[in-house]
C-alpha cells in the first residue's frame, strides 16, 4: 500500500469527484499487477452508487467512493482492448478489472495529436498539398475525425482515425473557411502510422477567409446600451458543494467525461395544502445527454462517412469550456468547477466549467378581470445550470432550466462553425448549400439522446402515450367537433419505441400509479416535444442507423438498468452497431408499474443557411417536462406580485 497522503471523505455519494480521488485511483490502478506499463486512461470518474445507496445515505454517514478508471493497454502489446476497472478509494482496492476485447475507447487526445504531427510528415499528404498550392504545412490545420464502420480494411482490428485538412493563413484564421477538399489521410492511432492518404481529385482552396474577429472585421455597430441583470440582494438559490436548491427545487449536480453535466435527484419541496408541512417529491433520480451523433447527408466520398458521436467518441464533458462571466452567464452567477483527469491519469480543474443563475422569463400567469376590475401578474423565473462543449468546429451550449411552475426543460443552443466542404464553380449540389464563394456545407442531422430517469414520487411508475383522438361524426357528435383524449399504456419496450406526432400533440406521460393527487388522479410529468424534431434520415440499412439505432425512434422506455447509460453503448467508436438501446430492447422487457427509464432522441436536421455562415447564430431545440396532475392546482398561485405591481 501506497503513502499517498489520504484522500478527504466524501460527504455524500454524488459528490463530484476531486483531484486526490483520482490520483488515489490511478495509484491503486498502477499497483495493480494487471496494469501493463505505457497504458493510458480514457477516462477516471465517479462510479456512480446505486440507487439504494443514495437513498439511503444520511448526513454524516461513511461513504464508500468507487471510481471508474477505463485503461488502455499500449496497442502492440495488446491489441484491441479497454480495460474496465473499478476502484474504492475509500477502502484502498480494486474491486473489479474487467477486460473488454475488440472494444474502442473514444479517440484519445495523444493520439489526435500524434496523428496531426504524423499526417504533416507523410510524403504522399505533402504531395497531395503541392498540388494544391500548398507548400507551408505549417498553415495547414488537420482534424483528426472518428472513422465510423465501414468494412473498409483499414479499420479492421484498428483504432483509426481519417484526418481531413483546412488552410489558415494565419494562426488565428477561421480554417473551416478554407477546407482542403478531397484529401483523406487515415491514421492507425494504435500503432502510431499513416496508412494510407487518399486524393480525390483537387478543387480549389477558397478565398475567403471567413473572418469573424472584430480585429478582422474592423467596425463593430453602434446603438446597443448597457443591459445589466443587478440582483441587489443576492440570487435566490444556494449551491453546498454540488447541491443546490432553489425556490422549491433541490437537485445534485454531476459532471461526466462524455455526458457533461448530469442532474441528479432532482425534487421539489412541496408544502402540503393541509398542514403546510414540506414534503420532499422525487421528479428525476438522473438526467443526462447521454449520447449524440451527427450524420451528414453527403453521398460523396469525401463527406459520406462523417457520422461524428459527440458525446461518445469525444466526450461532452472532456471538451467542456471554462465559462466567464458577463460573456457566457449573466447576472449573479456562481460556478461549479468540475475535476477531470488526463490520459497520464494527472487530475486537472476545469474552472468555471458549470455556471449557475436566475433569469426573468417574461408572465408565468396574469388575469385582468374586465368584471370586477383586479389585475394580476407573476412573473416567471428560472434557474439555469449551463455548460458548453466544444467539439472541433461545433458548439453545443446545454441549458438545463428549471421554473416556478414545476416545469423543467432541457434547451440546447447549437453553435460555431458548421463544417464545410468546397466546391467549384457552377457546381449544383443537391445534397449542400453554398454559404460563401467556394464554400458549401453539407446537410447534416444533430441528433441528440437524453437519458430521463424519472422517479414521481417514487420509483415504481407507468408511461402512457396521450394525444388527441379526432371522433367521427355521428348521433354521439352531433357537431362533428369532438376530440378525446386518447392514453395508451406502453407496456413493454419494445411497444414504447415512438414518434413525434405534431397533429395530435403527442406526448408522453410518466404516472406514479401509487400516489393520486387531491383529486384522486395518479400524479404525473409528463415529456413534451415542445419543437419540431426529426429522427435519423439516414436508410435503415446504413451503418449509421445500425451505430445509433437510438435515432430511430424519438422515445424509447426501459426498465432502470444501472450499467444502461449511454444510448449508443459504451463503445460507439468505430463500433459495428447494435449496440444500446436496440440491444437492450430486443428482449422487450416489462416496462409496466417498475421503475422506468425515458430516452428521448431530439435535435435538429441542418440545412445549413448563408446566415449560419461564418460562426453561426444560435439554432435551439430540446423539449419539456412538465407536471400533469403532480400538484392539485397551479402550485404557482401563491408568489406575490412583483414590487412594481403594488401601485
Ligand atoms: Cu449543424
Amino acid at each position: 500500500m501506497s503513502t499517498t497522503a489520504a484522500v478527504d471523505a466524501a460527504t455524500h455519494p454524488l459528490a463530484m469527484i476531486t483531484a486526490a480521488e483520482i490520483a488515489r485511483a490511478i495509484e491503486l490502478v498502477r499497483a495493480d499487477p494487471q496494469f501493463e506499463a505505457d497504458a493510458v486512461f480514457a477516462h477516471v470518474r465517479l462510479h456512480e452508487p446505486e440507487k439504494a445507496t443514495v437513498h439511503a445515505h444520511a448526513p454524516g454517514d461513511a461513504v464508500d467512493r468507487e471510481v471508474d478508471v477505463l485503461v488502455v493497454p499500449p496497442f502492440a502489446a495488446s491489441g484491441l482492448v479497454a480495460d474496465e476497472v473499478v476502484v474504492s478509494v475509500t477502502s484502498g482496492e480494486v474491486r473489479s478489472w474487467t477486460r473488454r476485447e475488440g472494444m474502442r475507447p473514444a479517440l484519445l487526445f495523444g493520439e489526435s495529436l500524434s496523428a496531426i504531427l504524423a499526417v504533416k510528415e507523410h510524403p504522399t499528404w505533402q504531395d497531395a498539398m503541392r498540388r494544391r498550392g500548398i507548400d507551408d504545412f505549417d498553415r495547414v490545420q488537420i482534424d483528426p475525425w472518428p472513422a465510423g464502420a465501414f468494412g473498409v480494411a483499414h479499420e479492421d482490428g484498428r483504432r483509426i482515425a481519417r484526418c481531413i485538412a483546412y488552410y489558415r493563413e494565419e494562426h488565428t484564421d477561421n480554417g473551416y473557411a478554407r477546407p482542403v477538399e478531397g484529401v483523406i489521410a487515415f491514421y492507425d492511432q494504435g500503432a502510431g502510422e499513416v496508412l494510407e492518404v487518399l486524393d480525390l481529385g483537387v478543387v480549389p482552396v477558397p478565398h475567403e477567409r471567413g473572418a469573424y474577429l472584430p480585429e478582422h472585421l474592423g467596425t463593430t455597430r453602434a446603438g446597443l446600451r448597457p443591459l445589466e441583470v443587478t440582483q441587489p440582494d443576492g440570487p435566490s438559490f444556494t449551491v453546498d458543494g454540488n447541491l443546490v436548491r432553489w425556490a422549491r427545487w433541490s437537485f445534485r449536480v454531476g459532471f461526466d467525461p462524455y455526458e457533461g453535466v448530469v442532474l441528479h435527484t432532482v425534487a421539489y419541496h412541496d408544502p402540503d395544502p393541509g398542514t403546510g408541512e414540506e414534503r420532499v417529491r422525487s421528479v428525476l433520480h438522473r438526467a443526462s445527454v447521454c449520447e449524440m451523433v451527427v450524420p451528414y447527408g453527403h453521398p460523396d466520398a469525401m463527406h459520406g462517412w462523417k457520422n461524428a458521436f459527440d458525446a461518445g467518441e469525444w466526450g461532452l464533458g472532456r471538451m467542456v469550456n471554462s465559462l466567464r462571466e458577463g460573456c457566457d452567464c449573466l447576472g449573479v452567477v456562481e460556478y461549479l468547477d468540475v475535476t477531470l483527469a488526463s490520459e497520464q491519469g494527472d487530475p486537472y480543474t476545469v474552472e468555471h466549467a458549470v455556471c449557475l443563475h436566475e433569469e426573468d422569463y417574461g408572465i408565468l400567469w396574469k388575469h385582468h378581470d374586465l368584471h370586477g376590475g383586479t389585475d394580476e401578474v407573476r412573473r416567471s423565473r428560472r434557474l439555469v445550470v449551463n455548460f458548453v462543449a466544444t467539439v472541433g468546429n461545433y458548439e453545443y451550449a446545454f441549458a438545463w432550466y428549471l421554473y416556478l411552475d414545476g416545469n423543467v426543460q432541457l434547451e440546447v443552443k447549437l453553435t460555431g462553425i458548421v463544417s464545410p466542404m468546397a466546391v467549384g464553380p457552377d457546381v449544383a449540389d443537391a445534397f449542400a448549400n453554398v454559404v460563401a464563394p467556394g464554400v458549401a456545407a453539407p446537410h447534416h442531422q444533430h441528433l441528440f439522446s437524453a437519458r430521463l430517469d424519472l422517479d414521481v414520487d417514487g420509483p415504481v411508475n407507468a408511461v402512457h402515450e396521450v394525444e388527441a383522438e379526432p371522433v367521427p361524426p355521428g348521433p354521439d357528435n352531433p357537431w362533428a367537433n369532438a376530440f378525446r383524449q386518447k392514453s395508451t399504456r406502453l407496456r413493454t419496450e419494445l411497444v414504447a419505441q415512438r414518434d413525434v406526432h405534431a397533429p395530435t400533440s403527442r406526448a408522453w406521460t410518466v404516472v406514479n400509479p401509487g400516489r393520486t393527487n387531491g383529486l384522486g388522479q395518479p400524479v404525473g410529468y409528463q415529456l413534451v416535444p415542445t419543437m419540431s424534431t426529426p429522427t435519423l434520415l439516414a436508410s435503415p440499412t446504413s451503418s449509421v442507423a445500425a451505430r445509433a439505432g437510438f435515432a430511430r425512434h424519438n422515445l424509447w422506455v426501459t426498465p432502470y438498468r444501472r450499467d444502461e447509460r449511454r444510448a449508443a453503448g459504451d463503445y460507439p467508436n468505430q463500433h459495428t452497431g447494435g449496440d444500446g438501446l436496440p440491444r437492450w430492447t430486443a428482449g422487450d422487457r416489462s416496462i409496466e408499474d417498475t421503475d422506468v427509464v425515458l430516452w428521448y432522441t431530439f435535435g435538429v436536421t441542418h440545412f445549413v443557411r448563408p446566415e449560419d455562415w461564418p460562426v453561426m447564430p444560435v439554432e435551439y431545440t430540446g423539449f419539456l417536462l412538465r407536471p400533469v396532475g403532480f400538484f392539485d392546482r397551479n402550485p404557482a398561485l401563491d408568489l406575490p406580485p412583483p414590487d412594481a405591481c403594488h401601485t
